[in-house]
C-alpha cells in the first residue's frame, strides 16, 4: 500500500513523474485511437507489436524537449507539446473518416478547399468519443490547476534530458529497421499511407511526407514550358499513326476495364493435371470477337499495381523508383483516360474496387485523373470470411459492385481491379477447386489456385453481362498489370513451363500478360504485335474513335500498321520481335540465345534501340517529376479540378442512386439485375 502511495506521490510531485505521466497517456491513448479510429489493418505480431510501440519513440522525443525547460514553464511547455500532438491526433481522425488519409502538411498547403469543405461538415462528422484525443490533456491540466499535481521546480540535469532524446531517436532508428525488415520497400514504394502509420506513427508520417513533399517540389520548381516542348519535340518525331480501319469501330459503346490482378500470359491456355487453369478467359482469348495480344508486356516498376494504372490512364510510365501514383497523384496535373472519355464522349467515369481506398494514393489521385466515382471497400459489406489478403474475394466483389454497375448512366467507363490473385496465392479450402502446382515452391503453387478463382469470378461476370444485355452494348478490356511469380523462382518457373532452365531472358518473356478488347461484332483475331501497357490507352481511343492527337502519350496504336514494337523494360531492358536485352546482355528473341559477338552494324542498331527506350523513359519521367502537363493546354480539354470530386459514400450513392434514364436498371424496368448475377461464391450460401 504504501508502495504504491510513494509511486503516486512521485508522479505527482516531481518533475520526472510528470513527464512519464504525460507520456504514457499520449502513449496509451494513441494506441486506443489507433485501434478504434483507423482503418490500419494491423496482422501478424510484427505489425501489432510496431503498432504498439511506434506512439512512443516520437512521444518521447517531443515531450522530451519540454523538460530542457526550468520550472512551471517545463510543465507547461510539455502540455503545450501535449495539445498540439492531439490535436494533431483530433484532427487526424476527422480527416480519415472523410477521406481515409493522413493529414500531412502538404494536403494542409496545397488543399485549402478540401480544409474548407471539412470546415463546413466538421459537426456533422465528429464522434464524441473523438474527444479522447483531448481527454488526457484536460485531465492533467485540470490536476495541475487543482494542484493535485505540484510543481518539482528543482531542474533536471542536462546530460539527462539529451540522454533521454537519444533514446528516443535511437527507439525511432530501431522501429524503422524492424519496420523495413518486415515490409522491405515501406519508404520507397510507398504503397499506402496507412501502413507508414501502422508502422512508424502517425507523426513520424508526417515528416516522412513533408520531406517527400519538398523534393518534389524541388523538382518540379525546376521544371520549365521549354522541358515540355522537348517532350513535345519527341512525340512528334516518333509518331505513329492509328490505323484508321478500327478507328472508331467501338464508337459510344460503354468500356469496360477488367484489371487482372497478378496475371500472368502463360496462364491462357495452361493446364494443370489435365485441367484447364482459366477456361473462360481462354474461351474469351480465343473468341472471334476478341482481339487478343500474344506479345503484350507488362512494363511496371515499384509501383507495381500503380504504376499499370498510371501507364493505362495516361500512356505515361511508373518512375524509376516508387510509385507516381503515389509520389504525384496528389498534386499533378493530368489528362487521362476518365477526362478525355467524360469530355469528348460523355462518358460516366468509375473504379471499383474491394480494397482500401488509400492503397497507392487511388483516393487522392483518381481525382486527379479526372474519376467521377471511386468505390473502395468501404462501399462494399465486408465480413471476414468475405476478405483475403488485400480485399473482398473477387466473387464477392463482382457480386457486390452489380447494384453499382446497373445504376451508372451509359455510356461508362468503368475499371474494375480484382485482388484475389495477389501474392501469396492464398484462398480458403472451400473456394480451391483446382489442385496446387508440386514445384515444392510456395509462393508458386499456389498462383494456379488463385488465377482459377479469378477465372472462375470472371466466368460469373461474363455470365451477367450477357444476361443483361449489357454485353451488347460495351467493349470489354481485360488486362494483366504484371508479373505473378517474380524473377526470384527460376527453378520452380522452368518446372511450371516445363523447360529445363528458364534463363533471364526467359523471365523477360513472362513478362508477359495478356490484353484482350472484346466487344459482339468486333474483328477479333490473335495478333502478334508487340508492345505494352503504354500502349493501351492509344488503342482503346483509336477504337472508340475518341481523337487526341497531341496529347502527351508516350504508347501508340497497337493495331498500327506502323506500330515501332519496342517493348521498354522500365529498367531500361527491352524487347522487340528480333532482340532484346536484360542486364547488359542482348538476346535474340526468335532463339533465345545469347548475342554474343554482334558486327558493328548490328551492335549500332542494338544501341539504338536501347537509347530510344531510355529516351522515352527519362522523358516520361520528366512529364510525371517536372509536373509538365501544367503547362500543356491544348483547347480541347479541359483541366481537371480534383476539387470537383468527392468520393464520399452517402454523398456519391445518393447521386448514383437518383434514377438516370441511360443506367441499365432504368432500362429494365427500374428493377435491379442482382439475380441475373450467378455466382457459387460458398460464403453467400445461405
Ligand atoms: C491493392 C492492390 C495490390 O489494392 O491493387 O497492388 P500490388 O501489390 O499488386 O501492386
Ligand atoms: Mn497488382
Amino acid at each position: 500500500m504504501t508502495r504504491i502511495k510513494s509511486f503516486l506521490q512521485w508522479l505527482t510531485e516531481t518533475k520526472l513523474g510528470f513527464f512519464i505521466t504525460v507520456l504514457v497517456a499520449f502513449w496509451l491513448k494513441t494506441y486506443a485511437i489507433y485501434l478504434t479510429k483507423f482503418n490500419l489493418g494491423a496482422v501478424g505480431s510484427m505489425q501489432n507489436f510496431l503498432l504498439l510501440l511506434n506512439p512512443l519513440p516520437a512521444g518521447l522525443l517531443l515531450l522530451g524537449i519540454g523538460l530542457f525547460f526550468k520550472g512551471r514553464k517545463s510543465y507547461w511547455i510539455i502540455i503545450v507539446i501535449d495539445l498540439v500532438l492531439s490535436l494533431w491526433l483530433f484532427a487526424n481522425i476527422l480527416y480519415y473518416r472523410e477521406f481515409s488519409n493522413f493529414l500531412s502538411l502538404s494536403i494542409i498547403k496545397t488543399s485549402g478547399s478540401t480544409a474548407d469543405n471539412l470546415g463546413k461538415s466538421i459537426v456533422g462528422i465528429t464522434h464524441a468519443t473523438d474527444f479522447l484525443a483531448l481527454l488526457d490533456v484536460a485531465v492533467i491540466i485540470g490536476l495541475l490547476c487543482g494542484k493535485v499535481i505540484k510543481y518539482d521546480l528543482r531542474p533536471l540535469k542536462l546530460r539527462f534530458n539529451v540522454l533521454v532524446e537519444v533514446l528516443a531517436i535511437m527507439m525511432i532508428g530501431l522501429n524503422l529497421k524492424m519496420a523495413q525488415k518486415d515490409r522491405s520497400g515501406l519508404l520507397t514504394r510507398t504503397f499506402d499511407n496507412n501502413y507508414i502509420v501502422k508502422y512508424l506513427g502517425m507523426n513520424e508520417y508526417a515528416v516522412y511526407d513533408g520531406f517527400k513533399t519538398a523534393q518534389t517540389s524541388a523538382q518540379m520548381a525546376k521544371a520549365n514550358v521549354s522541358d515540355l516542348g522537348s517532350v513535345q519535340k519527341y512525340l512528334k518525331a516518333n509518331y505513329v499513326k492509328p490505323n484508321s480501319q478500327y478507328t472508331g469501330v467501338a464508337k459510344g459503346k460503354n468500356v469496360l476495364v477488367i484489371h487482372l490482378e497478378s496475371f500472368q500470359q502463360f496462364l491462357i491456355g495452361y493446364k494443370w493435371k489435365g485441367k484447364a487453369v482459366t477456361p473462360n478467359l481462354n474461351k474469351l482469348y480465343h473468341a472471334k470477337d476478341t482481339l487478343s495480344f500474344a506479345n503484350f508486356y507488362n512494363q511496371v516498376g515499384q509501383g507495381k499495381t500503380s504504376d499499370a494504372e498510371m501507364m493505362l490512364e495516361n500512356s505515361l510510365y511508373g518512375l524509376q523508383s516508387g510509385s507516381a501514383m503515389s509520389s504525384y497523384g496528389t498534386s499533378n496535373t493530368f489528362e487521362s483516360a476518365p477526362a478525355i472519355l467524360n469530355q469528348q464522349g460523355g462518358y460516366t467515369t468509375a473504379v471499383m474496387h474491394g480494397g482500401a481506398g488509400s492503397f497507392w494514393n487511388r483516393n487522392n489521385a483518381y481525382k486527379q485523373f479526372g474519376y467521377q466515382y471511386f468505390m473502395p471497400l468501404s462501399y462494399y459489406q465486408n465480413k471476414p470470411k468475405y476478405y483475403i489478403g488485400y480485399g473482398l474475394k473477387d466473387k464477392i466483389f463482382f457480386n457486390q459492385s452489380i447494384k453499382y454497375i446497373e445504376r451508372l448512366p451509359q455510356p461508362f467507363y468503368l475499371k474494375m481491379i480484382t485482388v484475389t490473385n495477389h501474392y501469396p496465392y492464398e484462398i480458403d479450402k472451400k473456394n480451391q477447386s483446382i489442385d496446387k502446382t508440386d514445384t515444392g515452391d510456395e509462393t508458386v503453387d499456389g498462383y494456379v489456385q488463385t488465377a482459377h478463382y479469378l477465372d472462375q469470378a470472371i466466368g460469373q461476370l461474363m455470365h451477367w453481362l450477357k444476361k443483361t444485355g449489357l454485353d451488347k452494348k460495351t467493349l470489354i478490356v481485360m488486362y494483366g498489370d504484371h508479373y505473378g511469380i517474380s524473377g526470384n523462382h527460376h527453378k520452380a518457373s522452368a518446372q511450371l513451363l516445363k523447360q529445363d532452365e528458364f534463363t533471364d531472358f526467359d523471365n523477360l518473356k513472362f513478362q508477359r500478360v495478356p490484353l484482350m478488347f472484346h466487344m459482339t461484332g468486333l474483328k477479333g483475331g490473335i495478333d502478334k504485335t508487340y508492345g505494352g501497357e503504354i500502349d493501351v490507352l492509344p488503342t482503346l481511343l483509336n477504337l472508340l474513335g475518341i481523337n487526341d492527337r497531341g496529347t502527351i502519350q508516350f504508347g501508340h496504336d497497337l493495331l498500327s500498321k506502323q506500330a515501332p514494337q519496342i517493348v521498354a523494360q522500365r529498367n531500361g531492358d527491352f524487347i522487340t520481335p528480333q532482340y532484346a536485352k536484360v542486364g547488359g546482355t542482348y538476346y535474340d528473341t526468335k532463339t533465345g540465345m545469347e548475342i554474343v559477338d554482334p558486327d558493328k552494324k548490328l551492335k549500332l542498331h542494338l544501341m539504338a534501340i536501347s537509347n530510344r527506350v531510355t529516351t522515352q523513359l527519362s522523358l516520361s519521367d520528366r512529364v510525371i517529376d517536372g509536373n509538365l502537363l501544367r503547362f500543356y493546354k491544348p483547347k480541347w480539354f479541359k483541366k481537371v479540378k480534383a476539387n470537383d470530386y468527392d468520393y464520399n459514400k452517402d454523398k456519391a450513392l445518393k447521386k448514383l442512386f437518383s434514377p438516370n434514364k441511360t443506367s441499365l436498371w432504368y432500362q429494365n424496368h427500374k428493377k435491379t439485375t442482382q439475380k441475373q448475377f450467378k455466382t457459387d461464391a460458398p460464403e453467400l450460401e445461405k
